[in-house]
């Protein structure tokens, strides 16, 4: 994520919840204030005036339910943004990190002696798409990307992605299962200094903003390690950027962990193992161990770095 290109878009109400939402809901024609309409499960009869709990072409979204998948491609339903459909989105490798720069979509395998590989190029099917400012993948391989002011999900075998609801930030990143929710991954993103949670169901996208930071903002991604530790990156007093520990549950600041090994904004950020793989804005490649603090610079990558991802398992 980049963190000249994020631009918030304010509240428009709740969605029955009495919390405050991120994104505007420009196609919620029934007027019932659900996100998602335009692929949401829930809303597919969009200008029905009825609530989006079933009836003629409209599914509801359990997100406990980890196990019906009607389209048979190994992504349940309530984690499928395309439950009928198992040619889409695909699913990532477990054993690779995911670059991206704005326009490529980029593989990355550290024990392996030629460690990049050229997904391809972004595209956008069904849109005029945009720079694409972050990446994120939950446990089924599902890839979600930050597009504009938009959240996609994009094929990792080909890059081909295609938009699911508005959503305003420059930073993705899974927080584990396990961590603030006990059988799913959960989406949250550093909007400005608003820390989102972003829950997510088949196709609906309902962001909620936990807590606003004070001193902070996004400058690249959010990632969690091995032992549980959640970071961003913010912009630092000293330039680069700083390393700081969150907990997510709350959006409450634990502290800084200290200064990645480039002076260069990072914007990509990964949990491998007990540290973090970190990207900068150049495509420099790093490490970072958030209990000394220290990093070091490892490999340099073949594109700019605006983002980074990796499945919850390489932790
Ligand atoms: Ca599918």
């Amino acid at each position: 994520m980049r963190a000249r290109a994020w631009a918030v878009a304010w509240a428009v109400g709740c969605w029955g919840c009495g919390r405050t939402e991120l994104g505007a809901d420009v196609d919620d024609l029934d007027g019932d204030a659900a996100a998602a309409d335009e692929r949401g499960a829930d809303d597919r009869g969009a200008d029905d005036g009825r609530p989006d709990v079933g009836g003629p072409g409209e599914r509801p979204c359990d997100p406990s339910d980890h196990v019906t998948d009607r389209d048979g491609d190994g992504i349940p339903d309530a984690d499928d943004p395309f439950a009928d459909d198992a040619a889409r989105p695909g699913r990532a490798r477990a054993d690779a990190i995911y670059l991206q720069s704005a326009t490529t979509l980029t593989l990355l395998l550290l024990d392996d002696g030629e460690p990049f590989s050229t997904v391809g190029e972004f595209s956008f099917p069904e849109d005029p798409g945009g720079q694409v400012t972050d990446i994120a993948i939950d446990r089924f391989g599902v890839l979600y990307a930050q597009v504009s002011a938009q959240l996609y999900t994009c094929d990792p075998a080909t890059a081909a992605c295609w938009r699911l609801a508005p959503l305003a930030s420059n930073s993705l990143g899974f927080i584990p299962q396990g961590l603030v929710d006990d059988d799913d991954d959960v989406l949250y993103t550093l909007a400005g200094s608003d820390w989102t949670r972003v829950d997510l169901c088949g196709a609906q996208v309902r962001p909620q903003v936990i807590s606003t930071l004070s001193g902070y903002s996004s400058s690249g991604d959010i990632a969690t390690n091995g032992s549980g530790i959640t970071v961003f990156t913010s912009p630092s007093n000293l330039g680069g950027d700083v390393v700081v520990s969150i907990d997510p549950a709350t959006g409450t600041v634990l502290g800084e962990l200290g200064l990645p090994a480039t002076n260069l904004g990072v914007w990509g950020v990964v949990g491998y193992s007990l540290v973090f793989v970190m990207c900068d804005q150049l495509g420099g490649i790093s490490v970072f161990d958030p209990i000394d603090g220290s990093g070091s610079a490892i490999a340099t990558a073949p594109h700019e770095c605006w983002g980074a991802a990796a499945h919850p398992d390489l932790r």
